[in-house]
């Protein structure tokens, strides 16, 4: 039995080594990066049983991610490295205020093979939670919006818990495109985990309430808005919560924030903790996650939250 699974693309990121426009950054640093791979690596730091479902190169960097999440401890075994294609590139710029833009190189993204008949849908029975996102569904929409489906069919079947981040780029789709394919997905959905602005774009609503209101209609009883440096509100178990962030060290990179909150915010539901701890936690990793460079990289284990939580103190020397 696994705790989480989830299924996506991911790419090598390169993080540029000085701040400013990307086309003046001449010198970058290979990392890695994906919504659905950052919010792997989360959980599994956090110590969850977690599994990913992928397609990457068969070429050194898609060599590299699949090693990269092994060593996290995540279950690669459905994740395939594909011959005659090559894993997809990210190239970041970021700014000083840690915010920036994204410069994608994933026309042919080896998760073009990944179909429902060629997937391993063992991978998603015996599941506690399947995470789903609208970045692997923009990369191919016709093909893994059935995908997706199918395996949220697998995996709700077995009892498992859907969470859902409408993660919408609008490098890799119009927002017409991604109402049309993500609005498909919610009937199937238990927890949406979403920006305010996605949840325009998807539910024609901005504000929590009313965000909450519409996920009703759709059936999605567990809700958070991730509100950045406002904080989020939560509604869950027939309850709304609103909580301010909690102020990061410094702000270095906000990519993979959302992707933290997220693990934080699904660790909290199936350790069946409060609303008010869920939220908290989930706050204290979206914090961290911008204070280090990287998508990943500043994604914490539980004893590092633990420690920001003031409730374990590292031993220095
Ligand atoms: O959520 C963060 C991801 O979006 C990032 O790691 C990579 O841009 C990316 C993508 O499309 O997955």
């Amino acid at each position: 039995m696994k705790d989480v699974m989830t299924m996506g693309d991911a790419m090598i990121t390169f993080d540029p080594s000085h701040n400013g426009p990307m086309r003046y950054s001449t010198s970058f640093e290979r990392k890695a990066g994906g919504a659905e791979f950052n919010f792997a690596i989360g959980c599994a730091r956090l110590g969850l049983k977690t599994g990913w479902v992928s397609r990457l190169g068969n070429d050194e960097f898609g060599k590299y991610i699949r090693n990269f999440a092994r060593g996290e401890g995540i279950d690669v075994s459905s994740v395939k490295l594909m011959d005659n294609y090559s894993t997809s590139l990210n190239f970041k710029e970021i700014l000083e205020d840690g915010s920036g833009r994204t410069f994608y190189y994933r026309e042919k993204s080896p998760t073009e093979t990944l179909t429902e008949h060629t997937v391993d849908s063992q991978a998603f029975r015996n599941v506690r939670l399947f995470h789903v996102t609208g970045v692997f569904a923009a990369i191919s929409p016709e093909k893994n919006i059935n995908l997706m489906k199918r395996a949220i069919t697998i995996a709700k079947d077995q009892g498992a818990l859907i969470s859902f981040d409408p993660n919408i780029r609008l490098k890799l789709w119009s927002k017409e495109e991604a109402n049309y394919w993500l609005t498909q997905l919610l009937p199937y959905i238990d927890i949406m985990l979403t920006g305010t602005e996605e949840a325009d774009i998807l539910l024609g609503e901005n504000e929590p309430e009313k965000i909450i209101q519409a996920c009703k209609r759709f059936g999605i009883l567990s809700v958070a808005v991730k509100k950045g440096a406002e904080g989020a509100i939560a509604h869950h178990d027939g309850q709304t919560l609103s909580m301010p962030a909690v102020p990061p060290s410094k702000v270095v990179d906000t990519v993979g924030a959302g992707d933290g909150f997220d693990a934080g915010f699904v660790y909290g539901l199936l350790n069946k903790w409060s609303l008010k701890r869920t939220l908290h936690f989930a706050n204290t990793i979206g914090s961290m996650v911008v204070s280090v460079y990287g998508d990943n990289e500043g994604l914490p284990e539980l004893e590092d939250v633990q420690v920001k939580l003031g409730e374990k103190e590292y031993v220095e020397r």
